[in-house]
C-alpha cells in the first residue's frame, strides 16, 4: 500500500499522471513481480521423476523364461522399423539397473515411472507367475527404494505377451482384458507391499489406433474402424478391471489411475470462449477412452459420430470401465487442437495446423509449451479430480556428442524450460498437479524410430552401453533442487 502511494506521488512529482499511461517506474515495477511469480516455484512435495518402460530399455528377451511379447515379433518385420533395429538389448537395463538408478538419483529424483514386461511375468500371458520375472521387479524395486526413490509401476506398456494375440487376436477379445486383470492381480499381490502408485495403460490413445488401425505399432494390423472402436472399449474394460484388481489385492491405500496421452486441446487464443471451447473440445476429443472412464458413458457426439461403428457393449462393462480412480496420469508432448468457438455441433472448431507451425527433431512434437497449463486445468474442472500427475513429457534432439565428449542439448532444455514454466503456472492457480515424469531417463528404443530418435537425460551409446549425462540432466537437476521452472 505505502508502495502504491509513493509511487503515485513519485509520478506526480515527476509530471506523469498516475492514471494515465505508466510511468517508467511502474514499468520497472512490473519486472520484479514477475519475477517473483517464477520465483514462487511449485508446491512442497511436488513428485519430480523421470519415466522408462519395459521393451524399450530392459534387452534380455530370452532371459529368465520370458515369453515372447507382440514388440518381439513385429519389430522382425522387414520395413516396419525405420533403423532396423530392436528390442532384444535396448539399454541392457535389466542386467545393468543399479548403475541406472544410480543415473536417477544423481539427478535427484524422488520417483521412477517403469512398467513390468507382462510376458516376464507369464510367458504366455497366463497361468503360473514365473517366479524369475517376479524377482526381477523384486530386485529393482528394493533398489530404488534403497537409493530413496519411490517406484511408480505401469502394469502394460504396449508389450503384449505374443500368446494372447495369437490364441485371442490380443486386444480384439475380451478375454485378453479378463487375462489382464488376472495379471494386475497378481502384480497388486507381490508389488504393492512396495509400490504405492500404479498406472493402468499407458496410452490406449496411441496404441490402439496405431497397432490396430493403421498398422505402424504392433501387432500391425488395419481393422476397419467399427473393430478399432471395439478393441478401443476393450482398452477401457481392462483398465477398469485392473483398478478392480488393484483393489482386491493390492496393499490397501495402494493408488491407482490411467497413464493417457490425452487429446491435448487449448484454445487458440485466452477468450472466455474459447476456453469454454477448449473445455468442450478436450471432453469430446477423448470421449472413447478418459472420458468415459471418468463419466462412465459414451458422449452423445462421439456416438452419433461413430454412427453404425460405435462400440457394442453392457451396462455392467461401463460400470467397470468407470470404477473410480486416485489420480489422472497424463502424457503431454504436443498441442494436438487449437480451437476456437463454434456454433455448429457440440460447440468448438479445431483448427488447421500450418505447415510452418515449430516442431523439435520428432515432426509430431509440436511446440505448445501452454498444453502444460490448459489441459491439465481443463481437465481437473471436466472431471473433477484433485490429483494429476504428468506421466510423460520431454522431448527428442538430434543430441550430438562434441569433441570434448560432451552433448549440448540446448533444444531440449528450451522444450523443457518453457512446459515447465507453464506446469508452474496451473499450479501456482492452485491446479492440482502433484507431479512430473520426465521422458526419458536415458535414451532407449523408440518403437517405429528404433534407436534413432534420442529422448534421454542421459545419451546412450548402445554400441558400448556407455551413459553420459546430457546438458539437459544438468537443468533438470537444478530445476528438481529449486523445485522451480525460473532456472
Ligand atoms: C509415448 N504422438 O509415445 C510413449 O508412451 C513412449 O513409450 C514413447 O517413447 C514416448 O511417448 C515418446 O514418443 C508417443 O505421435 C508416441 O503423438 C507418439 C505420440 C504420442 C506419444
Amino acid at each position: 500500500m505505502s508502495d502504491k502511494v509513493s509511487r503515485r506521488q513519485f509520478a506526480k512529482i515527476a509530471g506523469l499522471s498516475a492514471a494515465g499511461v505508466a510511468s517508467p517506474l511502474e514499468m520497472a515495477d512490473a519486472k520484479p513481480a514477475a519475477a517473483a511469480r517464477n520465483a514462487g516455484g511449485f508446491p512442497a512435495g511436488f513428485v519430480w521423476g523421470t519415466a522408462t518402460s519395459s521393451y524399450q530399455v530392459e534387452g534380455a528377451v530370452n532371459e529368465d523364461g520370458r515369453g515372447a511379447s507382440i514388440w518381439d515379433s513385429f519389430t522382425r518385420i522387414p520395413g516396419k522399423i525405420e533403423d532396423g533395429t530392436n528390442g532384444d538389448r535396448a539399454n541392457e537395463h535389466y542386467h545393468r539397473y543399479k548403475e541406472d538408478i544410480a543415473l536417477i538419483r544423481e539427478l535427484g529424483c524422488k520417483a521412477y515411472r517403469f512398467s513390468v514386461a507382462w510376458p516376464r511375468l507369464f510367458p504366455d500371458g497366463d497361468g503360473k507367475p514365473n517366479p524369475k520375472g517376479l524377482d526381477f521387479y523384486n530386485r529393482l524395486i528394493d533398489e530404488l527404494l534403497k537409493n530413496g526413490i519411490e517406484p511408480w509401476l505401469t502394469l502394460y506398456h504396449w508389450d503384449l505377451p505374443q500368446s494372447l494375440q495369437d490364441r485371442f487376436g490380443g486386444w480384439r477379445s475380451t478375454e485378453t482384458c479378463k487375462i489382464f486383470g488376472d495379471y494386475a492381480a497378481c502384480v497388486a499381490e507381490h508389488l504393492t507391499d512396495r509400490v504405492k502408485n500404479v498406472f493402468t495403460l499407458n496410452e490406449s490413445g496411441r496404441f490402439v489406433y496405431f497397432g490396430y488401425g493403421i498398422g505402424i505399432d504392433a501387432p500391425g494390423l488395419t481393422l476397419p474402424r467399427a473393430e478399432v472402436n471395439q478393441i478401443r472399449h476393450n482398452s477401457a474394460l481392462a483398465h477398469g478391471l485392473a483398478v478392480q484388481a488393484v483393489r482386491a489385492h493390492g496393499r490397501r491405500g495402494t493408488k491407482v489411475g490411467p497413464a493417457e496421452n490425452i487429446d491435448a486441446c487449448a484454445p487458440a487464443i485466452d477468450t472466455p470462449e474459447n476456453v469454454r471451447a477448449a473445455e468442450i473440445a478436450l471432453r469430446e476429443m477423448n470421449a472413447g477412452y478418459l472420458n468415459v472412464i471418468m463419466e462412465g458413458r459414451y458422449t452423445d457426439a462421439f456416438l452419433k459420430f461413430a454412427g453404425r461403428d460405435a462400440p457394442k457393449y453392457t451396462d455392467a462393462e461401463l460400470k467397470i470401465i468407470s470404477s473410480p480412480v486416485d489420480f489422472l496420469g497424463l502424457n503431454i508432448y504436443a498441442p494436438q487442437n487449437y480451437v476456437v468457438a463454434s456454433d455448429q455441433g457440440p460447440g468448438f472448431m479445431p483448427l488447421p495446423i500450418p505447415k510452418s507451425f515449430p516442431h523439435m527433431n520428432s515432426d509430431w512434437l509440436r511446440i505448445g509449451p501452454e498444453t502444460l497449463y490448459w489441459v491439465p486445468k481443463l481437465a481437473a474442472k471436466i472431471w473433477k479430480t484433485d490429483a494429476i500427475y504428468i506421466s510423460e513429457n520431454g522431448t527428442s534432439g538430434e543430441d550430438q556428442v562434441t569433441p570434448d565428449g560432451k552433448i549440448y542439448d540446448t533444444d531440449r532444455i528450451m522444450y523443457l524450460r518453457n512446459y515447465l514454466a507453464q506446469l508452474q503456472r496451473a499450479t501456482e492457480e492452485g491446479v492440482p498437479v502433484r507431479g512430473y515424469f520426465l521422458w526419458s531417463l536415458m535414451d532407449n528404443f523408440e518403437w517405429v524410430f528404433g534407436l534413432g530418435k534420442r529422448f534421454g537425460l542421459y545419451h546412450v551409446n548402445f554400441d558400448t552401453q556407455v551413459r553420459t549425462p546430457k546438458l539437459s540432466a544438468s537443468f533438470y537437476r537444478n530445476v528438481i533442487a529449486k523445485n522451480a521452472a525460473g532456472v
